[in-house]
């Protein structure tokens, strides 16, 4: 059995990572863990959240966007989908923070589901965690979506805000845990890092970032856990 990751597919075509699972023999004994932001800007999201809804052997952690389809959750409250115009305050701040980072492309799909449908969307994505910890080959992985922000060494993982977990950018002088525990996250495409390491994962002594730009442009890449090979599409 292996573990693999990938993160940020931003609607990355659920076709094309099922055929490079295919590809790579993913089987029922293997786990992906995905690490946030399946949905926005690309097309596919919604049908990414709901396929991986569908798999047992396949984690979703929470991202920033997920993370702003809840926040937005009163837009499918009702009979319709309000406007922009309709809505005051608060409302309207959250809704343009979506939409300002691509969030039109899920509302718009989410309108080809019954209520039902979204209710029960909803109701998974309120139980996807904000973190995983896990072994592999005796390494001990913690994965989240942008980082660990405010790290400090002896903070326990459940005190972290979720604005720490998934919106935070680490710079490459960021060091996480000197105790042989390797932080894996996305949220923040490689190449902003340095153009040398565009469309790549990024390794460093304490964290490893595997969001190489499917959102902006690129093919998302899976990590296979057990021996860091890098599966690219
Ligand atoms: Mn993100």
């Amino acid at each position: 059995m292996s573990i693999y990751v990938t993160s940020d597919l931003h609607g990355y075509p659920l076709k094309k990572l099922q055929n490079k699972l295919e590809e790579i023999e993913f089987g029922f004994n293997d786990h992906l863990y995905i690490l946030g932001d399946c949905i926005d800007r690309g097309t596919d999201g919604m049908q990414l959240i709901r396929w991986i809804m569908a798999q047992p052997n396949v984690t979703l952690l929470l991202g920033n966007h997920e993370a702003m389809l809840l926040d937005n959750r009163f837009l499918f409250d009702g009979d319709s989908i309000p406007s922009v115009l309709d809505l005051k305050g608060e409302q309207r701040n959250t809704y343009c923070v979506w939409t300002s980072n691509g969030g039109y492309e899920t509302i718009d799909s989410m309108r080809q589901f019954s209520d039902a449908q979204i209710k029960h969307i909803f109701r998974f994505l309120e139980k996807v965690p904000f973190y995983k910890e896990i072994d592999v080959s005796g390494v001990k992985y913690i994965l989240t979506h942008s980082g660990l922000g405010s790290f400090t060494e002896d903070k326990p993982l459940f005190e972290y805000s979720r604005f720490d977990l998934v919106w935070t950018r680490p710079s490459l002088n960021t060091r996480y845990y000197e105790d042989g525990r390797k932080v894996i996250f996305g949220h923040t495409p490689t190449v902003l890092f340095g153009p040398e390491y565009k469309g790549k994962p990024l390794f460093t002594d304490t964290w490893i970032n595997i969001d190489v730009g499917a959102g902006i442009g690129m093919n998302p890449v899976l990590l296979r856990l057990d021996d860091l090979r890098v599966f690219y599409f």
